[in-house]
């Protein structure tokens, strides 16, 4: 699904027998996903030297008080991102993650992303936190309304039924997450035998809660990231680096078994 030439890279990843050993006998696996996985894709994370929050602060454009008091602003930042996101694919994070789910009894991603990647890239149980910028909702009357509706509106949109404000079903700062996917994402986590962090900063709660609340419950913790987090010194296994190379590498591993041969992407696709 990325932009890459089949075959063109090998397998170099090394991971411990010891995270082999809990994927062999794991049944629940959870991966808990945030702006890292997308960002190979193309779609910019919010913190780092190349986040949003860099050029923009989150209060002014992320809260319904910003959106109250600007909302062409919010709007056209919204526009931007759903063009963008509406443009690019899946990578090979998220086609790591759709084999996942075919190997184990049960799997789930839970994700902070509101791009629709997973879904996109064919994962099944996904749950959403912060909502979907796919979807779009008036302040009034609850009306919901397509991408394609809001995009074809200069400027603000409003809603046909009541001429309300049109606003990103996302949630902002201080708003609550939606409850089925936040009780569902916690029953995932209190039952994973395996909870993978990956390409999340872990700051934003309560999402930042779930990995914590996994280990307590027995899971082995893993994280993906270039950089250390504040979860780091708590996962039993740090994998750092770029998450599309180590999860193609861990999902190749996994299918080959201890002593498969050496796989190429191009082997992965098919
Ligand atoms: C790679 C990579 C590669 C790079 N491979 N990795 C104090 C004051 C005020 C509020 C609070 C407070 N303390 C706690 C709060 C609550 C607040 C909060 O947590 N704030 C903290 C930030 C301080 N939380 C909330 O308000 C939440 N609601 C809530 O608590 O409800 C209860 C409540 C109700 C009423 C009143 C008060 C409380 C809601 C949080 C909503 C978050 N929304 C956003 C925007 C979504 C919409 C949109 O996108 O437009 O969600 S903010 C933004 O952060 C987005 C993300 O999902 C979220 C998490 O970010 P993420 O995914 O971790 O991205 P980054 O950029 O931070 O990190 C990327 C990582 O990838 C980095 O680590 C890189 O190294 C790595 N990376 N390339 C792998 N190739
Ligand atoms: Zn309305």
């Amino acid at each position: 699904m990325g932009a890459f030439a089949p075959g063109a890279w090998t397998l170099t990843a090394e991971f411990s027998d010891r995270l082999l050993a809990r994927l062999a006998d794991a049944k629940f696996v959870v991966a808990f996903t945030g702006a890292g996985v997308s960002a190979e894709s193309g779609v910019p994370t919010f913190r780092g030297a190349e986040g949003i929050w860099k050029k923009s602060k989150p209060e002014e454009l992320a809260s319904m008080n910003a959106f109250m008091k600007n909302p062409a602003l919010v709007w056209e930042w919204y526009a931007h991102r759903k063009k963008l996101i509406a443009s690019i694919q899946p990578n090979r994070s998220h086609t790591a993650l759709v084999r996942m789910e075919q190997m184990f009894q049960q799997f789930a991603i839970i994700t902070q992303n509101i791009d629709n990647l997973h879904r996109r890239a064919g994962s099944r149980t996904v749950y959403e936190l912060h909502g979907n910028i796919e979807r779009n909702y008036c302040i009034t009357c609850g009306r919901p309304q397509t991408n394609e509706e809001v995009l074809r509106q200069p400027g603000v949109p409003r809603c046909p039924a009541c001429g309300g404000l049109v606003r990103p079903d996302v949630v902002w700062f201080g708003e609550f997450l939606p409850e089925d996917q936040w009780d569902a994402s916690v029953r995932a986590a209190e039952s994973a035998d395996v909870f993978i962090s990956i390409g999340t900063s872990g700051v934003v709660y309560p999402a930042a809660s779930l990995p914590v609340m996994a280990k307590l419950r027995g899971a082995f913790l893993v994280e993906v990231n270039p950089e250390p987090t504040p979860l780091t010194e708590r996962a039993d296994e740090f994998l750092q680096g770029a998450s599309g190379g180590i999860m193609s590498a861990l999902v190749a591993r996994l299918s080959a078994g201890k002593s498969g041969p050496p796989l190429t992407e191009q082997s992965l696709q098919s």
